[in-house]
């Protein structure tokens, strides 16, 4: 009798502590290795094989079923030391991810293909800019505005971009 109460015990200690972000197992992939087809989010199926399945509900916050580049750093840096495995994801998986893209080259209206206002990112793929597709599009409707190239490249200046694109910057 006395075992079966500790027995219980110990299974109500864990099932409790299963709940809180520490016991999840550590995400030890950065964003780039997860993101499969390098379309800049991470979705459901390139996630569920892979440590970070555990956390996807609590990154997804605009609950769209993808992870966004955005999604994905903010929730590193909140739980900095917690979630990841690999120190390097945690800190400054942002600034090392950037620095290894091809740089962007041309400025926003030799990007904008069908001259409709957006970079999609389909146009984003044809210039090889799609690496940082989802750093640059802060508010996640999967287009880039000017307003989105000019603040990112404004931004990580040098860091992202060549002569053209910084160019623009100067005369905008
Ligand atoms: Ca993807
Ligand atoms: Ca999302
Ligand atoms: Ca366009
Ligand atoms: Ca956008």
């Amino acid at each position: 009798m006395k075992k079966l109460t500790l027995a219980s015990t110990i299974l109500a200690a864990l099932s409790l502590s299963a709940c809180s972000t520490s016991s999840m197992p550590k995400i030890d992939s950065n964003f780039g290795s997860l993101d499969n087809d390098d379309d800049g989010y991470i979705s459901k199926v390139e996630a569920d094989d892979d440590n970070i399945w555990e956390h996807f509900s609590n990154i997804d916050t605009n609950m769209d079923e993808q992870i966004s580049r955005k999604e994905f750093n903010s929730y590193m840096q909140l739980n900095t030391g917690k979630v990841a495995s690999d120190t390097e994801v945690a800190d400054s998986a942002f600034k090392a991810d950037i620095a290894k893209f091809d740089p962007i080259e041309n400025d926003f209206s030799s990007l904008d293909n069908d001259r409709n206002g957006f970079i999609s990112i389909s146009e984003a793929n044809d210039d090889d800019i799609a690496n940082h597709f989802g750093y640059m599009d802060t508010n996640q409707d999967k287009r880039i505005s000017q307003q989105e190239f000019i603040g990112y490249i404004q931004t990580y200046g040098s860091d992202v971009a060549e002569d053209e694109a910084l160019e623009m910057i100067k005369n905008s």
